[in-house]
């Protein structure tokens, strides 16, 4: 089955972020997880604009930007001046008054335009932004932090979405509290990648390349 990993740099170790970067790169890791938050959108200060940058020219895999600031647009800049092509930003739609604004400016620097969507957040109201975005990515958890438990309200708006993105031509993804149960169900139904934090990625005494492997031999 095909899927995408993606790792989750907030849950890495600080005092060893290159190293981080190379095992995570060995074990077979598809993509970087930046998780950038201003203290405002989300009661906590994750991964900085310099996080960002050191990561984007110590690895050439593609790194997914998850903005949680209050009106990415006025920054938005600072971030497509440090990223490639294929790097992906996610949005909150709440977050901005214009989001459709942001997501363009994001689409005219040859980036990937992508929003988030918070647990709270029903698909009707980003309906508009399903047109314009390449990937959505549902928050199982509410935004903010690393190791919480998932939101089971959350999969019935999997489902909603996992009927619509042929037509509206974008992909789903999955961040918080990712574990190898939430894999087996929603990979075969559809759902592109995942991203992995403390649930099944780091801190567990194990290699980055055991786990990667152990997860892409999950029997569907
Ligand atoms: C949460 C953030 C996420 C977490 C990730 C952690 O605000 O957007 O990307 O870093 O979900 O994973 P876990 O397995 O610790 O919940
Ligand atoms: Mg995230």
């Amino acid at each position: 089955m095909e899927f995408e990993l993606t790792a989750s740099m907030m849950c890495a170790d600080y005092g060893n972020l290159e190293r981080e970067v190379r095992n995570l790169e060995d074990g077979g890791i598809d993509s970087f997880h930046i998780d950038i938050m201003d203290g405002r959108y989300v009661p906590n200060f994750a991964m900085s604009l310099n996080d960002m940058t050191y990561i984007a020219k110590a690895t050439k895999k593609p790194l997914d930007i998850h903005l949680m600031i209050e009106h990415p647009n006025n920054h938005i800049n600072l971030f497509l001046n440090n990223l490639r092509p294929k790097d992906t930003i996610y949005i909150h739609p709440e977050a901005e008054y214009h989001p459709s604004t942001t997501l363009q400016s994001i689409i005219n620097a040859g980036m990937i335009p992508g929003i988030a969507i918070n647990p709270g957040t029903s698909v009707e109201t980003v309906m508009e932004m399903l047109r314009i975005v390449k990937k959505v990515l549902v928050m199982s958890v509410n935004p903010g932090n690393a190791g919480q438990m998932y939101l089971p309200y959350v999969g019935k708006k999997i489902t909603k979405l996992l009927s619509l993105k042929e037509d509206m031509d974008f992909e789903i993804y999955w961040d918080g509290a990712c574990s190898a149960d939430k894999i087996l169900e929603f990979a075969p139904k559809g759902v592109k990648g995942f991203v992995l934090g403390t649930t099944l990625l780091f801190g567990k005494g194990k290699s980055y390349r055991e786990t990667l492997q152990n997860i892409r031999e999950l029997k569907f």
